[in-house]
C-alpha cells in the first residue's frame, strides 16, 4: 500500500495584527479541517504555518508604536499563536520569517540562483524619498490623493476607495506616512523579477491543474495571458532578508518575495528540530507529496503566478497541487479590516463562545465560491438550528434512551432491527459524500453530509418509536436503539475534523469502537461496529442552545 503525502501551508500572516475571523474563515480553519480529515483518513500530512515578518507593514507598525520590528513581530506572534491554539488549529509547525533558522540564506540561495540564470535585471528607477525622515518610501510608506477617483488616502500605488491601482509617481499631493512631509521623486537601483520568461511554462502548468476551484485558475489564467511585466523584487528598506550582492548592500528582497519562501524553510526547520535532518527534502522534491496552500483572494496572484515562477526558477522544488483560496467573509456588508476596525476577532468571540462553535458557524458559512457574511443573528441561529436541534438533540435523544433504558450499555440484537439497513445505508452514502466533499476541498458541503446525517437519525429516530415498542417488546426496542447508536458514532467520527473538542468528547461515548478512529471510519455504514452489552460514556448536553445577547447588533459585550 503506497501512502500518500500531503503538505498544507496556510499562509503566513503579517505579524502585527489579531487574527479577525475573516482570516479564520478564510484560511486557517478550512487548512486545519483539512489536515484533520487526511489525518484522519490515514494520510500522512505536514501541516507548516508561521509569521510573515518583513515588510513594510511590520515596519509601519513598529513606528506607530515607537518600538522596534524585532518586538512588534515577537508580541504578534505570541498573540497569533494563542488565538490559532484557541480555536483547536494546530500547526505541526508555526515559525516566523525573521527566526526561522536558515530562512534568510535560503531566500537568498532562491534569488542568486534565478539570477545565475539571467532571469533577474536591475533597473533605476524614480522612487519617492522623504529627505526629513531620510528614507525611501516604498509601498504603503507614501499615501496621497488617487488620480483615478481623488480619494485622499490612497496607499502608494493603489487606492482602496476605488480598488485602482497606478504607477506611484501618478499620486496627487504625496505624503510620507512617518512625517507628513513631501516626498521627492529620486532614482534608485532595483532588480526586477523577469516573469515574462516563465509565461508558457506558467499557462501549461495551469492549464494542466484539474480540480481547482475556477476563481483560482481563471484568475491566474487570465492574468498569466495578460502578460506578465518584470517585478521588482529589493526594496530601500533596512527591515528584511538582505539583497545578497555587494552592489545592493542597504536593500533587502521584497517581503513577498522571501515569505513564501518560508513555507519550505519552516519546514526543514521543523525536521531539524526533530533531528530528522535532511526528510524536508523529499516534502518538497517528491513527486508524490502533494502541496497544498490555503490563502485569501488577495494572495492568488502571489501563490498561483509568482512563487510558482520562482521555484522554477530555483529549480529543486515542486509546484504547489492545488491552491484553495477563499473569497471574503464580510462583517456588516464589509470586508474584515483591523485597520479600519472592522469585525470580530477570534480572541473577542472566545470569550463569549466555544472555539467549535466558532469552527461551525465559520465552515458553515465559508466563503469558498463567492463573499459571504458573518452576523450575530446568524451565527446564533445556525448554532442553534443545526448543531443543537439537529446534531447535538439527535445524540443526546439515543443516548438518553439507552441511559434510562439499557443501563447505559450497547443493546443486543442490532441485527434484528428492520432499521439497520436504512441505517448503514444513510452512513454509507454520507460517508462517501464526505470524502468527495473533502477531497474537492468543499468542506462548507462536507459539513452538510454530517447535519444531513444526523437529521436521518431524527428520522429513523421517529419512526423506529422506542418510547413504545420499549412497553411491548423491549428486545426489539434494544434493537433499534442499537441501530440507532451507530448512526451516533458515525456522526461523531465525521464530526472530528471540523469541531475537535466536541465531537471528541461524543466519539469518547463509544470509547470501544473508536480506539482507532481512522480504522473507524474506513468501515463507516459497511458493517455495524459497536459491541452489544458495551459500556457507554454518554458527554451530556454538547450543544446547548446559545442566547443572543442584548447588545446584538454589536455582538457579545467585551
Ligand atoms: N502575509 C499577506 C497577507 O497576510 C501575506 C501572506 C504571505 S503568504 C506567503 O495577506
Ligand atoms: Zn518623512
Amino acid at each position: 500500500m503506497t501512502s500518500r503525502r500531503v503538505l498544507i501551508t496556510a499562509a503566513l500572516p503579517y505579524a502585527n495584527n489579531h487574527p479577525h475571523l475573516g482570516h479564520i474563515a478564510g484560511v486557517y480553519l478550512p487548512a486545519d479541517t483539512y489536515n484533520r480529515y487526511l489525518r484522519l483518513v490515514g494520510v500522512e500530512t505536514i501541516f507548516i504555518c508561521g509569521s510573515d515578518d518583513h515588510g513594510v507593514p511590520i515596519t509601519i507598525s513598529a513606528q506607530k508604536e515607537n518600538s522596534t520590528p524585532r518586538e512588534v513581530v515577537h508580541r504578534y506572534r505570541s498573540i497569533q499563536e494563542q488565538g490559532f491554539s484557541a480555536l483547536g488549529i494546530s500547526f505541526d509547525h508555526y515559525s516566523g520569517t525573521s527566526t526561522c533558522e536558515g530562512h534568510q540564506e535560503l531566500a537568498q540561495e532562491f534569488f542568486l540562483k534565478i539570477r545565475d540564470r539571467g532571469d533577474i535585471e536591475e533597473k533605476v528607477t524614480d522612487q519617492f524619498r522623504c529627505t526629513d525622515c531620510d528614507m525611501f518610501l516604498p509601498d504603503r510608506y507614501v499615501e496621497g490623493d488617487c488620480p483615478l477617483c481623488g480619494a485622499s488616502d490612497a496607499r502608494g500605488d493603489q487606492c482602496d476607495a476605488c480598488g485602482g491601482a497606478f504607477e506611484q509617481d501618478l499620486l496627487i499631493k504625496p505624503r510620507c506616512v512617518n512625517c507628513g512631509s513631501n516626498p521627492q521623486l529620486t532614482s534608485t537601483r532595483h532588480w526586477f523579477f523577469r516573469l515574462d520568461r516563465y509565461e508558457e511554462r506558467l499557462e501549461e502548468w495551469l492549464e494542466s491543474r484539474e480540480g481547482w476551484r475556477d476563481n483560482v485558475r481563471n484568475f491566474s489564467r487570465g492574468i498569466v495571458r495578460e502578460g506578465l511585466p518584470a517585478r521588482s523584487i529589493t526594496r530601500d528598506l533596512e527591515w528584511g532578508v538582505p539583497v545578497p550582492l555587494e552592489e545592493a548592500k542597504d536593500k533587502v528582497l521584497y517581503v513577498w518575495f522571501d515569505a513564501p519562501i518560508g513555507y519550505i524553510s519552516f519546514t526543514r526547520e521543523m525536521f531539524r528540530a526533530r533531528g530528522q535532518e535532511d526528510e524536508w527534502r523529499s516534502w518538497w522534491s517528491d513527486e508524490d507529496v502533494e502541496i497544498v496552500h490555503f490563502l485569501g483572494k488577495d494572495n492568488i496572484i502571489f501563490h498561483a503566478v509568482i512563487w510558482p515562477s520562482m521555484l522554477l526558477g530555483h529549480g529543486d522544488f515542486r509546484l504547489p497541487t492545488s491552491i484553495p483560496a477563499n473569497e471574503y467573509l464580510n462583517f456588516k456588508g464589509e470586508k474584515f479590516s483591523k485597520s479600519k476596525g472592522v469585525g470580530v476577532t477570534a480572541q473577542q468571540i472566545l470569550e463569549q463562545f466555544d472555539a467549535d462553535r466558532v469552527r461551525y458557524y465559520l465552515t458553515a458559512i465559508a466563503p469558498e465560491g463567492k463573499d459571504s457574511s458573518f452576523t450575530w443573528e446568524d451565527f446564533i441561529q445556525r448554532n442553534n438550528d443545526e448543531l443543537s436541534d439537529v446534531v447535538g438533540n439527535f445524540a443526546h435523544r439515543v443516548l438518553t434512551f439507552t441511559v434510562k433504558n439499557f443501563e447505559t450499555k450497547v443493546p443486543a440484537g442490532v441485527e434484528d432491527s428492520p432499521f439497520l439497513e436504512e441505517v448503514l445505508s444513510v452512513v454509507s452514502e454520507a460517508r462517501e459524500q464526505w470524502s468527495k466533499s473533502f477531497d474537492r476541498q468543499r468542506f462548507r458541503e462536507a459539513l452538510d453530509r454530517v447535519v444531513t446525517l444526523a437529521r436521518h437519525g431524527n428520522r429513523i429516530f421517529d419512526a423506529a418509536e422506542p418510547w413504545k415498542s420499549r412497553k411491548v417488546d423491549l428486545e426489539r426496542c434494544g434493537a433499534d436503539l442499537a441501530a440507532l447508536l451507530e448512526l451516533v458514532h458515525a456522526v461523531s467520527l465525521l464530526l472530528l475534523p471540523f469541531l475537535p473538542v466536541s465531537a471528541n468528547k461524543l466519539a469518547a461515548t463509544f470509547s470501544d469502537a473508536t480506539a482507532d478512529p481512522e480504522t473507524a471510519v474506513m468501515k463507516l455504514g459497511t458493517e455495524h461496529l459497536l459491541q452489544p452489552g458495551a459500556l457507554l460514556n454518554p458527554p451530556g448536553i454538547l450543544y446547548p442552545r446559545l442566547e443572543l445577547l442584548d447588545d446584538e447588533e454589536e455582538g457579545p459585550a467585551s
